[in-house]
């Protein structure tokens, strides 16, 4: 921990900054051990400080200073102070100046990969959230918005390429040295976050692109030697966002050349530096025989996330860290509706759904629940979540729900307009909202200060003689961690009742008022809706295209939920309706084998599958969605408490052993008429294809038997792609056998140099539910191709192994936690980003059975017993045992 203890940081505390740098040139001389950094900033007092002040704190971490000048001067020691963190000059002048200060950091040896860093032999930066302050010393907070150039110098064989943010205005070679230099200008304001640099032996794949209004712009990625043939995919996926951003948002690309470089050691997906994004290699490279079709779909994903981050993001950025959802939420909304325009929209709602599910549910449940905009932070880099991420893009969903998609575009234009340039907050946002639509959004705006998942209970009854249905709904938010008391929510409802035949009836009130769009607004906690002209008992279909974050409940029957399934117009909800019922006969099934009770028989649910499966009218891609069981994390969360997740997982396999006996016939005939002739190609209809004809292939193999084992050996042999052979992996390694290791062998003979592909066999192996997993785990930390400093090497080994093997990671005896705690405390030591998301993993220790509880306790105290923690930990590890 710093020599300082931790301290808490509040929304409602945030200033102004006393100054202001108007603009930042740095000369920077890159060097693996000892890179110079000479920064000259042109600063002002902040016309809008709320105090007066001539004294300048400047944030600096890791930095050795070698010098300071104001106006020329060069500063003695007395003339400022330093601690572990700042630099303060008490007495600057109360007008414009200029202070010129060069400081020494050490690339190489840092390893927590936030500041100037090296991948491989990559100089590299990543800024966000507070990284600038570990290249200089410097205002180091969102609001503060400067203007850039950006020299740098190297030797030329070490760093033949050398790039920054903006435009290239220079370049040329040192005459006696063996350095050379580049000269980068980004004329557009921005915060230090959004700063980045890159020096090193790269290749440039390029293209072009021109815009809507004529002007060209140069497309670069860069990578490694050796990987040109990688990037197509990236590069495609690339024009396709620029051209739907200006389609869809009105907005244009604003520099001469886009760049984005490759690397191999990030913490994250990547970053959206200005004009330079910054990429973790796994989401730029592909190739059919490496890259899976889920690779290709995040690939297309993520650059677009990045590249709309130029609008809602970078143009407006955020006043400060608290406002993060209004660039995380809105650019997430905007890369899903991205790939809903590209692909298919009921899918990508299906698995925008699940990731809530699966990621943000839990946390809201939680003891590290936090609203969308969280008012108290320790450390800001551990609220990069699921939360402000993913249901602040349901937030905007919701906000589109209600003013429709023209409303939602005329509000947004409205915000470029006014916001252009600017630091900016939710109410800004939502300010724009409210006007350019006549919209009131103020009960709305508690679902960015209000934690939690909100419960809503639905019950339709039906009145024959006065042909009256009734819809009751009511909400309730249970409390979360420093909040217990939560108001009622402005949430949008989308609905539909069906008739015998499956039709939607007319929505017609008792006062003659029809429901537009079968959109209704709960505001209250109880609400009822009569419905007129009914002339049979209709199935209500709530919450159509999961209009709004909730967990539901309605008084649906299995016949109702069959005939959902079968009838349902709205697509997202007759998926949806598959699943409930599914985890219906997987809670009683779970409770069973609890008690060492046989499963009751799940003949009609097997049955509405079956109908589901054979209806060619619905895309194979949606077939496979509705193929896929719950998760049994899913089925956790729908227990709630006291879970055994050996239970689930017995409950689990003994229907996908059910499904596979009873629809045998039916998966052979999936399997064999979805196959994909021919070249492979990444788009949406082949994946769709193979998604349904490989879902159906691991439930064939779901017994365990030698003809199911022979068959996905048999995909293994043939596979021309990796989404096969990822396939046929993904069902052997939970099958004890031969099979298991010849396969799992020759997979890594053949791809041992191919760093990204290895990881896939790590993880692989870590999520097997044999009983061998934690201690495979531990005899593959050990392998000489992985390491804990390389971030993708511990997301595929140890993460694969917390998130995604829930029977390993909670074995009874407490051998997973312990595996996992130990490689946290590892990393902490240089690491603690990596090993505060780590951590995150014990989230939801509390709604286990008592004795894994206790394992899963103690693992966390052995943590919190230790006094060198960084802050990043300390914070997880606090509030999920507090
Ligand atoms: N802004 C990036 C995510 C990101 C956040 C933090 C990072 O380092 C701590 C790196 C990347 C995005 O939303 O894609
Ligand atoms: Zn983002």
């Amino acid at each position: 921990m710093d020599d300082s203890s931790p301290q808490t940081i509040f929304l409602k505390d945030y200033t102004p900054s006393n100054f202001l740098i108007d603009t930042v040139s740095l000369d920077v001389n890159l060097h693996p051990t000892a890179t110079r950094v000479h920064s000259r900033l042109e600063i002002r007092p902040n016309p809008d400080a709320a105090t007066r002040s001539t004294a300048l704190v400047l944030d600096g971490e890791d930095l050795e200073l070698d010098e300071v000048r104001l106006d020329g001067r060069k500063l003695d020691d007395s003339d400022f102070t330093r601690t572990d963190s700042t630099l303060t000059i008490p007495g600057v002048p109360d007008g414009p100046f200029e202070l010129e200060i060069t400081t020494y950091c050490n690339p190489e040896t840092n390893k927590a990969l936030s500041g100037l860093y090296r991948s491989r032999n990559i100089f590299c930066t990543q800024c966000e959230a507070q990284g600038f302050r570990r290249i200089t010393y410097f205002l180091d907070r969102p609001d503060v918005l400067a203007i850039y150039t950006t020299r740098l110098q190297a030797d030329k064989e070490m760093a033949p390429v050398l790039l920054a943010n903006g435009n290239l205005i220079e370049s040329g070679k040192n005459s006696s040295s063996g350095t050379h230099f580049a000269v980068w200008e980004d004329p557009h304001p921005k915060p230090g976050y959004l700063f980045a640099m890159v020096g090193g032996n790269l290749v440039c794949v390029a293209d072009t692109f021109t815009t809507l209004s004529g002007r060209e712009v140069d497309l670069h990625i860069y990578v490694e030697p050796g990987e040109e043939d990688r990037c197509a995919w990236a590069m495609e996926s690339l024009k396709r966002s620029m051209k739907w951003d200006e389609e869809r948002f009105g907005r244009e690309y604003d520099l001469d050349v886009f760049m984005i470089v490759a690397v191999s050691d990030f913490n994250m997906g990547a970053m959206e530096n200005k004009g330079l994004n910054v990429f973790n290699d796994k989401l730029i490279l592909a190739r059919p025989e490496t890259a899976t079709d889920a690779d290709y779909a995040a690939i297309e994903a993520v650059i677009a996330h990045e590249y709309f981050h130029n609008w809602t993001g970078n143009r407006v950025t955020c006043r400060d860290w608290f406002q993060l959802c209004l660039k995380e939420g809105l650019t997430v909304y905007r890369d899903q509706e991205f790939t809903s325009d590209l692909r298919s929209r009921a899918v990508e709602r299906i698995s925008d759904v699940r990731m809530l599910k699966t990621h943000q549910f839990p946390e809201d449940g939680g003891p590290l629940a936090h609203p969308v905009r969280p008012q108290s932070y320790i450390e800001i880099n551990n609220f990069y979540t699921a939360t402000v991420y993913e249901k602040g893009a349901e937030l905007c969903r919701m906000i589109e729900t209600m003013v429709g998609r023209e409303g939602f575009r005329s509000a947004m234009d409205l915000y470029f307009v006014r916001h252009d340039g600017d630091a900016a907050t939710v109410e800004d946002f939502i300010s724009c909202i409210a006007e350019a639509t006549q919209t009131d959004l103020d009960q709305f705006m508690t679902w960015y200060s209000q934690a939690g998942t909100p419960e809503v209970v639905a019950s339709l009854s039906y009145n024959a003689k006065e042909r009256i249905a009734e819809l009751s709904l009511s909400q309730v938010t249970p409390a979360t961690p420093g909040q217990v008391k939560k108001r009622p929510l402005h949430m949008p409802i989308k609905l539909g009742l069906l008739g015998p035949n499956g039709d939607d009836l007319p929505l017609r009130l008792e006062n003659g008022d029809d429901i537009p769009d079968g959109l209704i607004h709960l505001r209250a906690t109880e609400q009822t809706y009569r419905f007129t002209n009914v002339s049979s008992p209709p199935v209500p279909s709530l919450l159509r295209g999961f209009s709004a974050p909730v967990k539901l409940t309605v008084n649906l029957s299995e016949t109702d939920l069959e005939f959902l399934m079968a009838k349902d117009s709205d697509l997202f909800n007759r998926w949806q309706a598959g699943q409930n019922y599914a985890l219906r006969v997987l809670t009683s099934a779970t409770a069973g084998f609890g008690n060492g009770e046989e499963p009751a028989p799940a003949s009609s649910f097997i049955g509405a599958l079956a109908a589901t499966l054979r209806d060619e009218t619905l895309e194979p891609a949606y077939r496979a969605e509705v193929l896929k069981l719950p998760s049994e994390s899913d089925i956790a969360r729908e227990i709630g408490q006291n879970i055994n997740p050996d239970a689930i997982h017995s409950a689990r396999e003994w229907l996908r052993a059910e499904l596979s006996r009873a629809l045998h016939r039916e998966l052979e005939e999936l399997y064999e008429t979805n196959s994909v002739p021919g070249p492979y190609s990444p788009e949406a209809e082949d994946a769709g294809k193979r998604a349904l004809r490989n879902a159906a292939l691991a439930l064939l193999a779901a017994l365990g038997d030698e003809s199911g084992i022979n068959r996905v050996r048999e995909h293994f042999d043939a596979a021309a792609n990796m989404t096969d052979k990822i396939t046929a992996l993904g069902v052997l390694t939970h099958l004890e056998g031969s099979a298991r290791e010849t396969v799992f062998d020759d997979f890594y003979e053949q791809w041992k140099d191919d760093h990204l592909v290895i990881d896939k066999w790590f993880a692989l192996q870590a999520i097997s539910s044999l009983e061998d997993a934690p201690s495979r785990v531990v005899m593959l930390r050990k392998h000489p191709l992985f390491s804990l400093k390389a971030p993708n090497k511990v997301r595929a080994l140890i993460g694969a192994f917390a998130n995604m093997n829930p029977t390993g990671f909670n074995r009874a005896d407490g051998a997973g936690y312990e595996l996992v705690a130990d490689v946290v405390l590892e990393i902490d030591k240089f690491n603690p980003q990596i090993s505060a998301r780590l951590l995150g993993t014990f989230k939801s220790w509390r709604m286990l059975e008592p004795e894994r509880k206790a394992k899963a306790k103690s693992a966390l105290e052995h943590i919190s017993s230790n006094n060198n923690l960084s802050r990043d930990l300390f914070e997880i590890v606090t509030k999920t045992l507090d």
